[in-house]
């Protein structure tokens, strides 16, 4: 199979903070090294043009009643996002995005949805990324983007950002940590299934990940996986926009990724996001980004 690589060197979707460097950071990290060492091949589509925030008005063209920063840029961005990731498995290559925050995510599971078939998604994350412009206390989109794409909220009304052919009862959440107050009211109203850490704590990574695989597949004709790398815990990942205490381990995110691959001729597309140089270390958490990728592509011991 053929990876493409698509960078969205994008930060518009929360307060700036060294996130739109990633694409860089995970190439240096040793990306097309490391699959092409499991026999893959690996192009490079470069990176999508992406406005400098200094250069926009957060707050021009609201919507009613609720704060999106950037909503307009953010919108032209992952339209760009969903042509490239269509293109791309159109061209019959798989899409590996880098971000860039997580509101890329919009334009790569629009880009992945076939609008006539359903599409599950396993979204590994510390948050739920499940506000709505009228529940968020930050006005960030990358708090937002799941919601975006189940339509909630007046992202209902917006075409780029809701995709119908994700259904809630397909997308699962794993490791939260971190969840706003009015968030969790809309998480719980959902059909959307969401594993905490106390759940993976409770039952390990093994179980957890295998069953959130069974729902995103269930009935779907394809899953994309998002994973935002504050997903793990900081002291593997310090390099994430938003790191937050009580994360996986390096292990066990290896061992979800491997679970990951054994349903690799489901996955459509999958995307690497968060990942900030400027907190990193040595650029370690874009060099691990790269290996969870290769256990997710099929990387074994033995
Ligand atoms: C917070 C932070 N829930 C917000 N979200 C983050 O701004 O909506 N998502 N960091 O990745
Ligand atoms: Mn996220
Ligand atoms: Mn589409
Ligand atoms: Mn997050």
């Amino acid at each position: 199979r053929t990876v493409r690589v698509l960078g969205v060197p994008m930060d518009l979707g929360a307060d700036r903070r060294g996130v739109d460097m990633g694409p860089s950071a995970i190439r240096y990290g040793g990306l097309a090294d490391q699959l092409e060492a499991l026999g893959m091949a690996c192009v490079d589509g470069g990176d999508l043009a992406v406005p400098r925030p200094e250069e926009r008005d957060p707050d021009a063209d609201q919507p009613s009643g609720g704060r999106a920063k950037f909503r307009r840029e953010t919108g032209e961005v992952c339209q760009d996002v969903r042509t490239a990731v269509r293109a791309t498995i159109d061209d019959g290559e798989f899409p590996l995005v880098l971000g860039g925050d997580h509101s890329i995510a919009i334009g790569t599971v629009a880009g992945a949805a076939d609008p006539d078939e359903s599409l599950g998604i396993v979204w590994f994350d510390a948050h739920g990324d499940f506000n709505t412009p009228q529940t968020t206390p930050s006005g960030n989109i990358h708090g937002m983007s799941l919601a975006a794409i189940l339509g909630k909220g007046s992202f209902a009304d917006e075409a780029w950002a809701h995709t119908p052919a994700v259904s809630e009862e397909n997308v699962v959440l794993v490791g939260l940590r971190d969840v706003d107050d009015r968030e969790r009211d809309l998480l719980n109203e959902s059909d959307v299934t969401a594993y905490t850490m106390s759940d993976i704590d409770a039952r390990s990574v093994p179980s957890v990940v295998e069953e959130a695989l069974d729902i995103a597949t269930d009935g779907t004709d394809a899953i994309h996986v998002s994973l935002d790398l504050d997903w793990l815990d900081p002291t593997e990942a310090p390099g994430v926009g938003t790191p937050v205490r009580g994360g996986v381990s390096y292990r066990e995110a290896h061992v979800a990724m491997e679970y990951v691959a054994e349903r690799r001729e489901a996955i459509r597309s999958m995307e690497l996001v968060e990942v900030n140089p400027i907190l990193d270390d040595h650029n370690r958490t874009a060099e691990l980004a790269c290996e969870l990728a290769a256990s997710a592509f099929g990387k074994v011991v033995l």
